[in-house]
């Protein structure tokens, strides 16, 4: 892999949903060496900071369908126009969460460059409930949703352009807890999607190559990779809020960033939902920043 220049951008956002804690994710990734390991990697990274996020609750929760929604709003809009300036520098944006309610945030900065973006969603859950599906309110069970162009208007208006993620440029990896709304709109969008099920039966050897060359197919003009911690199983990641069972093992994750890597087709990246007061020595972190390496660059031999 060539070398890239990476700007790192903290996003310490809890609001989006109902445990608190996941907004010292961006301190705990950096604290586990994420900026020397893609140093070492001979990247040449700028650390961009922290997006603000307001430390308290503007108003009372009362839109329990949508939860602290303006304040989820509030800071995507920032971590947007902060992405797009990213991209528009020839940067590789690599995006620290907070909770997944962030990646709305990034993928409307990306698609203000990008015409035709894939998105590769690693993930127990499938992010695509809206405010009438969801079972909990939480704007991070929404953000794919959004992304392709349904739910609060609020939330959709922060793709300006309104160039929505199209259905068939996504791949959902790793799900096995998908809530009765989102199936029904996996069927109807005939969205990809390669749960545990298929992880298990296939291997994920051939997850990724048929997830390779699906994106080919479709001429995508740019990868984004969304990666949600708690696609592995809370054995390896027990830092995140909404943990499942039966997850991907440490090596399966590593081998599909190291087959993405080899691919070349990854233009942006963020890791999300690292809570540390729920971790164990920092355990999560520490995996995000090893999955970040075989992403970028690092190799077994
Ligand atoms: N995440 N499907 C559940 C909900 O509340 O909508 C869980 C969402 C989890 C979201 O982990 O990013
Ligand atoms: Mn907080
Ligand atoms: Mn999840
Ligand atoms: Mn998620």
């Amino acid at each position: 892999m060539g070398e890239l220049k990476i700007s790192i951008v903290g996003v310490p956002l809890d609001y989006g949903q109902s445990r608190r804690g996941v907004d010292m994710g961006p301190s705990a990734i950096r604290y586990a060496g994420a900026v020397e390991r893609l140093q070492a990697l001979g990247h040449h990274v700028r650390d961009e900071g922290d997006i603000h996020v307001s430390a308290v609750e503007n108003k009372p929760n009362l839109e329990e369908r949508l939860k602290n929604l303006e304040e989820v709003v509030k800071a995507n809009k920032a971590l947007a126009k902060k992405v797009d300036e990213i991209v528009k520098e020839g940067r590789f944006p690599l995006v620290l969460g907070g909770d997944h309610s962030i990646a709305i945030g990034t993928l409307a900065g990306l698609t203000e460059t990008y015409q035709n973006l894939g998105v590769i969603w690693f993930d127990a859950h499938a992010d695509m409930n809206t405010a009438e599906t969801s079972p909990s309110g939480n704007i991070h069970g929404m953000p794919l949703a959004v992304s392709m162009g349904y739910g609060h208007e609020h939330l959709t208006a922060l793709f300006q352009q309104r160039n929505f993620i199209k259905p068939e440029n996504l791949i959902i990896i790793g799900a096995r807890s998908i809530d009765p709304g989102e199936r029904h709109f996996i069927q109807k969008l005939g969205i990809k999607v390669f749960t545990m099920h298929e992880i298990d039966k296939y291997g994920m050897a051939v997850v990724m190559e048929q997830t390779i060359a699906h994106l080919k197919e479709r001429d995508v003009d740019g990868v984004h990779l969304s990666l949600d911690l708690d696609g592995l199983d809370p054995l390896y990641t027990p830092g995140v809020g909404t943990p499942v069972d039966g997850g991907m093992t440490y090596r399966e994750s590593h081998l599909a960033l190291e087959m993405l890597q080899q691919s070349q087709c990854i233009t942006s990246a963020e890791f999300v939902e690292v809570n540390p007061i729920l971790d164990e020595k920092n355990k999560t972190a520490d995996v995000a920043v090893t999955l970040m390496g075989s992403l970028l660059g690092e190799t077994l031999i």
